[in-house]
């Protein structure tokens, strides 16, 4: 498959990567680099063709701050497009862990630490932030923004199997390189379905994803993402996303009892509705009643069928994975010697640093 990234031998090894996608992000973008914290040895930035000055403000930054790279796109490729470049990079330049912070500002490079700790600790191969863990970051999110995340997160357990994850758009994330080369990156969301097309690829993969609590901030940032076009178009992909992983995880990889209880409740709900409805029709039209063994034979396979699906559902919620990839690539339960510790005082707490909180 065509675009699967690899780690590759560093010309620099670079531990801990921090990759900013950057669409008209010239009032944040000087703040948020530089606000970037030491432990990080690397920076990609790719702008993605911003019509603004972010490509000139990071040209400029890139004298003071040796761990900047700029990548920048010869024509737009929507958020996703902007962070499988930026990861493509870290990787090539020997990344262990890599972080994505937007460039408008709204993730706390103090935050930092607490998000790459559960993988630095190897219990985690992804993480993410979750504002809805973190209450009083929820003030600060705009009430339809809060609606239209619940609905969508829901969705998103669904189809990517992470029952124990919430807020699937949150776009503050890390991810350990040895999850991220298991990935088909020409399979990820380009535009905004990016982060939650992420959960449904690793679904696949088997990674171990844990949210982090964290602080939202919602400012004077230009907001591109419009709510009805989220909740219109993500349906669809998510269900093809469902389809997938059910598929590679239930079936391919392993047949679990899941795939033997989903097939047969999906064939007796099937059945026994099209019997049922076929059946009501004809007496309706007749005014003739069915038999009582008629019925029973639309209602017995809708109630087992239901009985199957539902049993299916806890099997899926049992089947959340709990070992992480780069453990099961590394038998020996340690913690990696080669990155960087975010120690106490370099580990900001959820309540820190919502400054800017609307
Ligand atoms: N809108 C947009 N952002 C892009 C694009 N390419 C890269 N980005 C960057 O991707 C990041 C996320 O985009 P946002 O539009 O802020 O999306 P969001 O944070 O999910 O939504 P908001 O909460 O409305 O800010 C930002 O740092 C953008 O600068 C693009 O083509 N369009
Ligand atoms: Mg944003």
């Amino acid at each position: 498959m065509q675009s699967r990234p690899r780690p590759s031998p560093a010309p620099a090894a670079a531990s801990l990567a921090v990759v900013v996608p950057a669409f008209r992000t010239e009032r944040h973008i000087r703040d948020v680099l530089t606000t970037i914290p030491p432990e990080v040895s690397l920076i990609v930035v790719v702008d993605d063709r911003s019509p603004d000055r972010t490509a000139a403000i990071v040209s400029e930054l890139q004298g003071i701050d040796e761990r900047i790279v700029l990548h920048r796109h010869d024509h737009n490729q929507g958020v996703g497009g902007a962070v499988t470049s930026g990861y493509r990079i870290a990787l090539e330049r020997g990344a262990r862990i890599i972080v994505k912070m937007d460039g408008d500002g709204q993730m706390d490079p103090a935050q930092l630490g607490r998000l790459v700790d559960p993988i630095i600790r190897g219990r985690a191969d992804y993480t993410k932030g979750n504002r809805f863990l973190h209450a009083a970051a929820l003030g600060s999110m705009p009430t339809a923004r809060r609606i239209g995340n619940l609905a969508l997160s829901f969705l998103t357990k669904i189809a990517s199997g992470y029952w124990n994850v919430f807020d699937p758009t949150n776009g503050y994330t890390a991810i350990h390189a040895e999850a991220l080369s298991l990935l088909d990156t020409s399979r990820l969301g380009k535009r905004y379905f990016f982060e939650t097309s992420m959960l449904v690829e690793l679904g696949i993969a088997g990674a171990v994803v844990q949210d982090v609590p964290m602080p939202a901030r919602y400012g004077d940032e230009q907001s591109s993402l419009s709510i009805t076009k989220t909740l219109w178009e993500f349906p669809p992909k998510l269900v093809r996303g469902w389809l997938r992983r059910t598929w590679s995880q239930h079936f391919l990889r392993d047949f679990t009892p899941l795939a033997l209880l989903l097939s047969a409740g999906l064939v007796m709900v099937t059945s026994g509705s099209v019997w049922g409805l076929a059946w009501w029709w004809r007496s309706w039209r007749t005014g003739i009643p069915a038999s009582t063994g008629t019925v029973m034979l639309a209602v017995l396979p809708l109630i087992l069928g239901v009985q199957c699906l539902l049993q299916a559902l806890v099997l899926d919620l049992q089947a959340v994975p709990r070992a992480t990839i780069q453990r099961r690539n590394r038998p020996r339960d340690r913690v990696p010697g080669d990155l960087p510790s975010f120690t106490r005082s370099n580990v900001a707490t959820p309540s820190e640093g919502i400054g800017r909180a609307a």
